[in-house]
């Protein structure tokens, strides 16, 4: 594996939690990268909490420490990640500072929204992550994004293939992870979750009957699908930290990557749920506080490199 590899995380940071850049740091330098954040927003804690206090990054502060890096020759890096930017002329200057760069990888997580919670920046950003995708190595919209960005509904297979084709081939995009979605069809024959899943299962709830999907595409037609247990309820920070270990993970098997994020994901996730890295073995309430990510406590998993098996559907 890759090591010691300069990385650029732009995205939010919350003082109490684990969404953004508080999701993506620790994992990447866990990993052994050296990380350089840029923090896009500093708030109390996710938007998700009945109360969100703090400010955003204004496009010109945004300029200031691109220029104090710039100035410095200190912004070198081998890839970089952005997520959540919830405006539009923040964005804009974003995208030109890594057109600047030219890291080997840019990973854009078009952070925008969720089925279910809606669009959660400014509906001007939508048209700029759209040019935005020429300069992508890789995405990972979810199915909310994915429709925003391709301008189509998806509600079966059939329109998710149609939506890929579009940004693979008329937006020049190498790679794309659908990081969740949602459809009626059967996928015959998908592989069930790994032994190092179920062996987690014991003292968890038990996932819900409802399977998700994941997809990892690439532009030369390889499609492969992922099946994932669902867990009731929403966790806030799950794409950001999926986005960061695909990332990490990447040579050249996108789909590997993609496969061995889900896994670090899916172990993070079924043992926040289970309680299983608190103090005190909780059951999981209604409350944003318990359903916040325990990635530091989760750490092993992270070093762990098992893969979510998948299958090649194309
Ligand atoms: O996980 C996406 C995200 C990122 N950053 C902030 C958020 C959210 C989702 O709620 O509130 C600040």
């Amino acid at each position: 594996v890759t090591i010691d590899m300069r990385i650029l995380s732009i995205q939010s940071h919350v003082v109490s939690g684990y969404v953004g850049n508080r999701a993506a740091t620790f994992p990447l330098q866990l990993l052994g990268h050296d990380v350089d954040v840029i923090n896009t927003v500093q708030l109390s804690n996710h938007t998700g909490y009945g109360h969100t206090n703090g400010h955003k990054t204004t496009p010109e502060q945004l300029n200031a420490i691109f220029e104090g890096l710039q100035v410095n020759g200190i912004d070198k890096y081998d890839r970089v990640l952005t997520g959540y930017i919830p405006g539009a002329e923040a964005l804009r200057k974003v995208q030109g500072h890594i057109q600047r760069l030219q890291p080997s990888i840019y990973l854009l997580d078009p952070v925008m929204g969720d089925i279910g919670t809606g669009l959660y920046v400014s509906p001007d950003v939508v048209p700029v992550y759209r040019e935005m995708l020429g300069q992508a190595t890789m995405i990972t919209p979810n199915h909310y994004e994915l429709e925003l960005l391709s301008e189509t509904k998806i509600n079966n297979l059939h329109d998710l293939s149609s939506a890929l084709r579009i940004l693979h081939d008329k937006h020049n995009l190498e790679h794309i992870a659908v990081s969740s979605i949602s459809l009626p069809d059967q996928i015959p024959d998908l592989p069930s979750p790994p032994s190092t899943y179920t062996d987690l299962l014991d003292r968890s709830l038990s996932a819900s009957s409802e399977t998700l999907l994941c997809f990892a595409s690439s532009r030369k037609g390889e499609l492969v699908a992922f099946a994932l247990p669902s867990l009731e309820g929403y966790f806030s920070g799950v794409g950001d930290l999926f986005s960061a270990l695909v990332l990490a993970f990447y040579e050249d098997d996108f789909a590997g990557a993609v496969g061995r994020a889900l896994h670090v994901v899916q172990a993070i996730l079924l043992g926040t749920a289970a309680g299983r890295f608190s103090k005190e073995v909780t059951s999981l309430g209604r409350g944003m506080r318990e359903r916040e990510l325990r990635i530091v406590q989760a750490q092993s998993h992270i070093l762990a490199s098992h893969r979510w098996p998948g299958r090649r559907v194309d």
